[in-house]
């Protein structure tokens, strides 16, 4: 099993695939409780946690990755707390705790006030203010937000944090952000919850700064996302989402049949080959349940203050439906990265509550991106195999609470991976291997093993691509828990470098 696949036996795998010409740069199965510091290591020291990786926040040449965790505890209050980790160049030990960073190794925040939930949500948000190192968000969606009018319960707050070089305190008191080193928004209104949904966009309107975007589908009547544009400086403390203008960002809200538009988004890259990033926001809640998906190219010039979403006719965008009633496509979805190998970004879409292997089993749908001949609809019943495929579970109810991620490459063959976690029955996260050949057009979770990817066991509510936290230049993977006990808060599993075992082997 994968504890004692340590390198010498990863030398011995690869001289075994070499030969049999089937190479598997992972086991089948992972068990990360077994991390002891070679393939994986483990993160102490906070529950129910949320990840992300965040590029390279401190300029080191090292990216860096960020643990959230709600409902953790300062004080004796519980505002919420996220923990930034930094990459190290010489590795992890087995464990590292999350409580006892310095400033030196990655730093921590906490919520400005009790029971703010931040943490909730942690995101990489590219270079949003092009000073050439990257920057982050947390969410908190249960801070109250206080006006002149009084307090909104729950309008929630999302924090950017820009990343500088040189030294971090031990803890960065969210409550100095003052437009220089980052700043804040809140919701609109109470309930809003801004910050469940927060996710880097891109240069979606083509002017160099990357953007964000913020998915907020508790805002009535019928959800909003908001896009907030970067820019080189001039950001105020409180950027109040109600001065989104055309010039420093958008919205878009749902619409007829589109009730609670924002459970999923994120930027997906260039997905059409134009040259400028595109987008992507959906909902599992419209007509008959079908979930929705809206994919949004990017464009020179933006959006005007307000996007309408109906008037995507295959040019600027498209829509993509759930196949059934009650499927729930698009509660979650997120962007893969280049997964088939042709120069495109590709993307998964979710739907938990599709019936192919049983009920509620769930499908994940993978559209590879091309540059040409989008309709206003997607027909995901076209998915052949060439153009994406359909990944169903393994059996009835494996979709509950299932999610899907873009994890980046994991084996460093250039080829971007999926992941899809499930709760329910296999409890487990399924990683499938990006390929330059077509995939099956329709297949299932049990088919993950040897060429086609593995599994890492347990339960990992939260996976992301960390980057190469330990500078072996191959992408690792980060992996949120829900912890029960004593368990770790999180994981790093390290990616696998098929050209250095190849060089290991023949010394
Ligand atoms: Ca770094
Ligand atoms: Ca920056
Ligand atoms: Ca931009
Ligand atoms: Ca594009």
């Amino acid at each position: 099993m994968y504890a004692r696949l340590n390198r010498a036996s990863i030398r011995l795998v690869f001289l075994f695939c070499a030969f049999s010409n089937a190479w598997a740069a992972f086991p089948d199965s992972v068990d990360l409780t077994q991390a002891d510091g070679n393939f994986a290591f483990e993160l102490t020291g906070a529950e129910d946690t949320e990840v992300a990786g965040i590029g390279d926040i401190n300029n080191d040449g090292l990216d860096d990755f960020i643990v959230g965790s709600r409902y953790a505890q300062q004080n004796n209050e519980m505002p919420g707390s996220a923990y930034v980790v930094f990459g190290n160049a010489s590795g992890f030990p087995a464990s590292v705790s999350l409580a006892t960073l310095d400033g030196s190794d990655g730093f921590r925040m906490d919520g400005v006030v009790s029971g703010s939930s931040l943490g909730a949500q942690v995101s990489a948000a590219g270079d949003i203010n092009g000073d050439g190192v990257d920057d982050f968000m947390i969410g908190a969606p249960q801070q109250q937000k206080v006006t002149v009018d009084g307090t909104l319960t729950w309008a929630g707050a999302v924090y950017v944090i820009f990343g500088h070089a040189g030294a971090y305190p031990a803890v960065l008191d969210l409550n100095t952000l003052d437009g220089s080193n980052g700043f804040r928004m809140e919701g609109e209104a109470a309930l809003d919850q801004l910050g469940l949904v927060i996710a880097a966009a891109g240069d979606i309107n083509g002017d160099g700064y990357d953007d964000l975007l913020l998915p907020t589908y508790q805002h009535e009547p019928s959800g909003v996302v908001y896009g907030i544009y970067g820019r080189a400086g001039g950001f105020p403390a409180n950027l109040e989402l109600s001065t989104l203008d055309g010039n420093n960002g958008f919205r878009a809200y749902g619409f007829s049949d589109v009730d609670k538009l924002g459970t999923s988004g994120s930027g997906i890259g260039d997905f059409n080959g134009d040259g400028i990033d595109d987008w992507m926001v959906g909902t599992n809640i419209n007509q008959d349940q079908l979930g929705v998906v809206f994919v949004i190219f990017g464009r020179s010039g933006g959006y005007g203050s307000t996007l309408d979403l109906s008037t995507l006719d295959g040019n600027n965008g498209f829509r993509v439906l759930g196949e059934h009633t009650g499927a729930w496509l698009g509660q979650v979805s997120d962007t893969l990265g280049d997964m088939n190998g042709d120069g495109l970004t590709d993307i998964a879409l979710g739907a938990p509550r599709e019936n192919y292997t049983g009920t509620r089993s769930g499908s994940t749908y993978v559209l590879f991106g091309r540059a040409t001949g989008w309709g206003a609809t997607f027909d995901l019943a076209g998915l052949d195999g060439s153009n994406g495929f359909r990944l169903d579970g393994e059996g009835g109810f494996q979709g509950t609470n299932m999610n899907v991620f873009g994890i980046g490459d994991l084996n460093r063959d250039g080829l971007a991976e999926l992941a899809v976690q499930t709760i329910y029955g296999q409890t487990q996260a399924y990683v499938v291997y990006g390929q330059s050949d077509p995939y099956p057009a329709n297949w299932d979770l049990s088919s993950v093993s040897g060429s086609v990817g593995f599994v890492v066991l347990d339960r990992h509510p939260s996976l992301d691509r960390a980057g190469d936290v330990n500078g072996d230049g191959v992408n690792d993977l980060i992996l949120g828990g829900s912890n029960l006990g004593d368990s770790p808060s999180a994981y790093v599993l390290y990616g696998q470098n098929e050209d250095a075992i190849f060089a290991d082997s023949f010394e």
